[in-house]
């Protein structure tokens, strides 16, 4: 399938090596990459990228809920947040063990992380203000990122993709908790309804953000769908998050924030207003609401984990020398 060859690394056919029409046969193909396997060094470097920046978001996106878990109005919010939480610490885990299999060590990834040199999601810089957040977060936050992660099943790397099936799982349970504490919220009182419009009203553009910027700016989306690191341009995955969560919101009787909202008959899904691209990308080069707070937390935990990590390490080596000598008896 030739026509399909088009680019790789932004090279032209003729200008593959042989071994690189190959591989990128086998992901026409639909074939899974394997971390053994031979591929591209830039196929490499973007998997590292994309994958380590996904886990540090599941990392770091455990802080704006974590604020909320002693605060949860009952013992049964108390104990659906934390679980959520623990989850993404989890999905965090399995993300980092699947950039590792690329040939990057944690200490890198979480070093690239803490100096800056690695991106988390924008999402992830807003600060979370009132109860009504959780129900946003995990109704629009969680629904931004399944969004995402449902294609994402069909990676071509294996380690990703395999990740991803098990992750989406637990967000399709994300997203629900946080709508029922919003259905809840909307059909309270006056001032739980206001509390939860607010939250919509503050989360909804951030919510956006989360699949990237427009085609026609977004850096790495050609490349990256030749080689199936992503499976859809950040645009589709927008227009379909905002598809499917514009009538959850009329049913329980909340109001998207946006005056150009309105179904478009003829491509079949709404027209919307685009976020405010100069707050993205201002939020990414770190001067969001929270970018400080979030980042030295994470360099906090990390350096107050050191003496745990040592300890680990000190009893690894203890106890493989133990079965050195027990082997060499
Ligand atoms: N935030 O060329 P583009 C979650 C960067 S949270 C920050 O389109 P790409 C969770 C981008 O990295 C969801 N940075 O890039 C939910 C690039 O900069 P670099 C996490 C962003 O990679 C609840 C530049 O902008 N999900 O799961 O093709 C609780 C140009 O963009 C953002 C994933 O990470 C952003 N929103 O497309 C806890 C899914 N958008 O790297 C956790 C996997 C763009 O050149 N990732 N940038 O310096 C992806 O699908 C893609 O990486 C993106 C961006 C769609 C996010």
């Amino acid at each position: 399938m030739y026509a399909q060859l088009v680019k790789s690394e932004g090279k032209s056919k003729d200008e593959m090596t042989p071994e690189e029409i190959a591989f990128q046969a086998r992901i026409d193909r639909g074939e899974k990459i394997e971390p053994k396997e031979w591929m591209p060094e830039g196929y490499r470097k973007t998997l590292i990228r994309q994958i380590g920046q996904h886990g540090h978001s599941e990392i770091v996106g455990q802080l704006p809920e974590a604020n909320w878990i002693t605060r949860a109005p009952t013992l049964e919010r108390k104990a659906i947040l934390l679980a959520k939480v623990q989850d993404e610490a989890g999905h965090g885990l399995y993300l980092y063990c699947a950039a590792e299999t690329l040939g990057i060590s944690r200490d890198e990834l979480v070093e690239r992380l803490h100096s800056g040199n690695m991106k988390y999601s924008s999402i992830f810089n807003y600060p979370t203000l009132t109860w009504a957040d959780m129900g946003a977060v995990g109704w629009l936050v969680d629904g931004a990122a399944i969004m995402n992660q449902v294609p994402l099943q069909r990676t071509s790397f294996g380690p990703y993709s395999r990740a991803m099936i098990r992750i989406c799982k637990e967000e399709s349970f994300h997203r629900r908790q946080g709508y029922a504490i919003m259905m809840k919220m909307a059909a309270g009182t006056f001032e739980q309804k206001r509390m939860a419009q607010d939250a919509l009203n503050r989360l909804w553009y951030p919510a956006l953000m989360m699949f990237g910027p427009s085609d026609k700016d977004s850096v790495h989306s050609a490349q990256s769908m030749a080689w199936k690191i992503k499976m859809n341009t950040n645009d589709e995955l927008r227009q379909k998050f905002v598809d499917q969560t514009v009538p959850q919101a009329q049913l329980i009787g909340l109001t998207v924030p946006d005056p150009n909202l309105k179904w478009n008959e003829e491509k079949g899904g709404y027209d919307f207003s685009e976020p405010d691209w100069n707050e993205f990308y201002d939020v990414l080069a770190g001067n969001g609401p929270c970018n400080k707070d979030r980042l030295g937390a994470r360099v906090k935990a990390w350096e107050d984990g050191a003496w745990f990590r040592e300890a680990m390490v000190a009893h690894a080596d203890k106890k493989a020398a133990r079965q050195y000598a027990v082997a060499t008896e």
